[in-house]
């Protein structure tokens, strides 16, 4: 049985690696005064940030129309018995749903697609690990349990400059934002059951920073090995700077730097930052 894994643009995942590891991408789009941008594909996220800085109209997100997914399973079903596709968070996009009905309405390949209930790099680790376990020759099934059994021992925490941007774009509730008096302060997030929501509420970035490296340092002394990945919205220094000092002070585990782009730049704004983390 031949399987085939899919990713959408949010994972971020570079042309070469998409290409050395025979990963199929699907974007989602960026609306940016009318005028709609596939992101890896018709914008890079730097052109994005300089496109939108100042801009009064607020870009918004669209997730891939279902012909392109439908269209991608027709093509893959010529090689492919199986599809693995792997989507973010089905609590903040229909992308997932979108590669589920499409999946129903192609025939002669089996389409699963997996919710990585997570976002960005991180979703990217499910992807990549995906690949690899193809290319070792295990089968769909065995791929999706290890995917599945991955699910507990990845994290992600992020941080923005302004909390702005997910309340208009609904990714995260005024209430929760209100009520948690978290506009005057520089929130940890994370995922729970699919959405975002508040871990804690700290007053500085470098503090919340601080509290993100406590948690990752909590999991590399639990673990003997880990991957992980701080991811930058046109921030490229200060998460340099971030990876390097965690690198030199964590020798178990591998970090790699990675972007938040277009469609998730828009929901986080310019200056967010994450850190996310996977066992071995
Ligand atoms: C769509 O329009 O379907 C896309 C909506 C994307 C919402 C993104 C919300 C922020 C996600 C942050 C992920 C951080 C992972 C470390």
């Amino acid at each position: 049985m031949r399987t085939a894994i899919v990713t959408d643009s949010t994972a971020y995942i570079t042309a070469e690696k998409r290409a050395r590891l025979n990963i199929h991408m699907v974007p989602l789009s960026v609306n940016v005064s009318g005028q709609l941008f596939a992101e890896e594909v018709d914008i890079t996220a730097s052109e994005f940030y300089d496109k939108v800085r100042g801009i009064k109209e607020f870009p918004k997100t669209t997730q891939p129309p279902i012909g392109e997914f439908v269209a991608l399973f027709e093509e893959l079903a010529k090689d492919y018995d199986e599809v693995i596709a792997i989507h973010l968070s089905s609590g903040i996009s229909g992308t997932y749903q979108g590669a589920v009905q499409a999946g129903e309405m192609v025939e002669g390949i089996e389409v699963h697609a997996f919710d990585s209930e997570i976002s960005c790099a991180v979703q990217g680790f499910f992807a990549l690990k995906a690949a690899e376990m193809v290319q070792q020759g295990f089968s769909a099934q065995d791929i999706l349990a290890a995917l599945a059994d991955m699910q507990q021992y990845t994290r992600a925490y992020f941080i923005v400059d302004d909390l702005a941007h997910l309340q208009r774009g609904g990714r995260l509730s005024s209430a929760a934002a209100l009520i948690g008096g978290l506009l005057q302060v520089k929130p940890v997030l994370h995922f729970v059951d699919k959405v975002i929501v508040p871990f804690e509420k700290i007053r500085t970035r470098k503090k919340a920073l601080k509290r993100v490296e406590e948690l990752l340092a909590a999991d590399a002394k639990k673990y003997e090995a880990m991957n992980a990945v701080v991811i930058h919205a046109n921030c490229e220094e200060e998460a340099q700077a971030w990876l390097a000092q965690l690198a030199a002070t964590y020798p178990n585990v591998n970090f790699t730097l990675s972007y938040f782009g277009p469609v998730i730049g828009t929901h986080l704004g310019e200056g967010a930052m994450g850190l996310g983390w996977t066992k071995k």
